[in-house]
């Protein structure tokens, strides 16, 4: 996979923000800068990113700003954030199973940890610690498993006890009256969640200034290859050419693999959550139960959100079930009781695309020029930063760099699967 020499386009220096500026801007009720702007579609880009979520928008980011090539459009059908980076629950972690795993994510809490003084955007971290309960032995084991893995990497994980658990969730039935008796839980003290549409926002935002096109509303409806090469994707608006085309897609990666005659192996399945109405700040840590098929975390708003496993049959909906709610409900009672008389707000859906072996897809396919950075299952959120940081990498050098070099498309013909299973925050 050559790379032709890509290009700078120039771009704004977006206003920095501070609390001056914003004293200003209230006193004075000036407008804020949009922070990108709209622009007509160019007939040809050097890069062409489909998707314009957390990894598509980080890409063109890093290329811009780690790699000075600009000359960059980033495709969505509909609005930037849409899809799952926007209907995800926020929740960081780098407590996985895999060596490379656990490696990959780490590097990616490491950018979210700098990522507000990066873009110059407050994208509210907020490091909690994270739970995952075991509530048998054969959980119990896995934890341990996952915290001497994580050890071994770098990344703070241990095994705790019920005590220890109360101690940090008072409000959790940790007894052994319990109906799923809480048995431990890996504790991994620096996971913690983010606001999701801040991380999209900032990443659009340092994109734009650095000159990179964001066009929303602009359907892919195909892909050109001539003899093995990708030479342009057709859109809703038109045709654009492009050497280079990555593809972002998250639960729609197997539609746009399809128009270039790639085959993934890769299904696409709804993910529902749900939010309450705020409440006083009562749960600091972020807490997670395979067997209960539940996670939760409180807000900064005071919001609960809940997520569970993914629903049990491929679809593309992103509506919310009462099968769904109904489960949850009871799920969350078990751990926590006293929370009967909290009022749901909403529920919805994401769509994850599953892999075989919980890991993802990123890197060369077949195609030449035609790169995917896909499979994200239920990670995508987290990995968003890092992905956006090696994909730029491997297209500016023409190949992955080490760090997602066991991720390739070719580990399925190989026999080379990096099984994530079971680092899944609940059972799928
Ligand atoms: O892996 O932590 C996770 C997660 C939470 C929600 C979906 N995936």
């Amino acid at each position: 996979m050559a790379m032709p020499g890509l290009g700078r386009r120039g771009g704004i220096r977006p206003p920095r923000y501070s609390a001056a500026g914003l004293v200003s801007h209230g006193l004075t009720h000036r407008d804020w800068t949009p922070m990108w702007r709209r622009h007509e579609l160019e007939p040809g880009y050097d890069v062409v990113i489909i998707g314009g979520g957390v990894h598509g928008l980080a890409t063109a980011y890093y290329l811009a700003a780690n790699h000075g090539i600009s000359n960059v459009a980033v495709l969505d059908k509909g609005y930037i954030g849409g899809g799952g980076s926007g209907r995800n629950t926020a929740i960081l972690r780098s407590n996985y199973l895999t060596p490379e795993g656990v490696r990959f994510y780490e590097r990616s809490m490491d950018l979210y940890r700098g990522l507000a003084a990066d873009l110059n955007f407050n994208v509210m971290f907020a490091r909690r610690g994270h739970l995952t309960l075991a509530h048998n032995d054969g959980s119990l084991r896995t934890m341990r498993w996952r915290a001497e893995v994580n050890k071994l990497q770098g990344v703070d994980s241990e095994v705790i006890g019920p005590d220890e658990i109360k101690r940090l969730v008072p409000y959790m039935d940790v007894s052994a009256a319990a109906r799923y008796p809480v048995l431990g839980a890996l504790y991994h003290p620096p996971g913690g969640i983010i606001r999701h549409d801040a991380v999209v926002w900032g990443y659009a935002r340092g994109a734009d200034a650095r000159g990179v096109h964001i066009h929303q509303d602009t359907e892919v409806t195909g892909i050109d290859v001539a003899h093995g090469k990708v030479t342009g994707v057709r859109t809703s608006r038109g045709p654009v050419s492009a050497p280079v085309v990555l593809n972002c897609t998250a639960g729609w990666s197997t539609l746009i693999c399809d128009m270039a005659g790639v085959q993934v192996p890769v299904q696409t399945f709804p993910l529902q959550a749900a939010v309450t109405e705020p409440v006083r700040p009562f749960l600091d840590a972020v807490v997670v139960s395979g067997s209960l098929h539940v996670y939760v975390s409180q807000t900064d708003r005071g919001e609960l959100v809940f997520g569970a496993s993914v629903d049990p049959y491929p679809s593309y909906s992103m509506r919310g079930s009462l099968d769904f709610i109904e489960g949850l409900a009871g799920h969350v009672l078990e751990l926590m009781p006293s929370l009967a008389r909290l009022r749901l707000l909403r529920q919805w859906a994401g769509l994850c695309d599953m892999t075989p072996d919980f890991s993802p897809i990123m890197g060369p396919t077949p195609v030449d020029g035609f790169l995917v950075d896909i499979g994200w299952g239920t990670y995508g959120f987290k990995a968003g930063p890092v992905s956006g940081e090696a994909m730029a990498a491997t297209i500016a050098a023409g190949k992955p760099p080490p760090l997602i070099a066991p991720f390739g498309l070719d580990r399925f013909a190989e026999g080379r699967l990096l099984g994530e299973k079971g680092a899944a925050s609940v059972g799928h």
